[in-house]
């Protein structure tokens, strides 16, 4: 009696641990805040899975986007083309996908299957200013987020 309890706890843990290294158990929703000129994400680490990002664009002025590109590199050290932005083809990392730009005030989501790994967040816009041109990644719109 004892002995069959034991054999089925373990199947049971088993069965369990299954399911969780299937993949796609984990739904993770993180909030990010971007604005002039900064990605602020409320937490900076997640478990592996489903993650959905709710970015909330503050401006005050400019549009923003969210880009998750998966890099070993450090969050300013991408490769980057001549205007500053990242190059999004370059050596060293992999663009997952995005949250396309949107206006200041809105808030949009994007849903990405994360696996474990070295993330960084940019907003990849570059706008002319008064005749300077301006790319969010080099003022400031980048940050690390890792997935566990
Ligand atoms: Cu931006």
């Amino acid at each position: 009696m004892l002995r069959r309890n034991g054999t089925l706890g373990l199947v049971l843990l088993v069965a369990g641990l299954g399911l969780a290294g299937c993949g796609g158990g984990e739904e993770t929703t993180v909030a990010v805040t971007l604005q002039e000129f900064a990605v602020l994400p409320e937490q900076d680490t997640v478990p592996a899975g489903s993650v959905t990002f709710e970015a909330t664009n503050e401006g005050p002025d400019d549009p923003h986007e969210l880009v998750v590109i998966r890099t070993d590199l450090a969050p300013e050290a991408l490769p980057t083309t001549p205007d500053g932005a990242v190059d999004e083809e370059g050596e060293g990392i992999e663009v997952i996908g995005e949250i396309e730009e949107f206006p200041v005030g809105e808030t949009r989501s994007g849903t990405f299957d994360l696996e474990a790994g070295d993330y960084v967040l940019v907003c990849n816009i570059v706008e002319e200013e008064g005749g300077e041109i301006e790319a969010h990644y080099a003022l400031g719109m980048r940050i690390g987020f890792v997935v566990t």
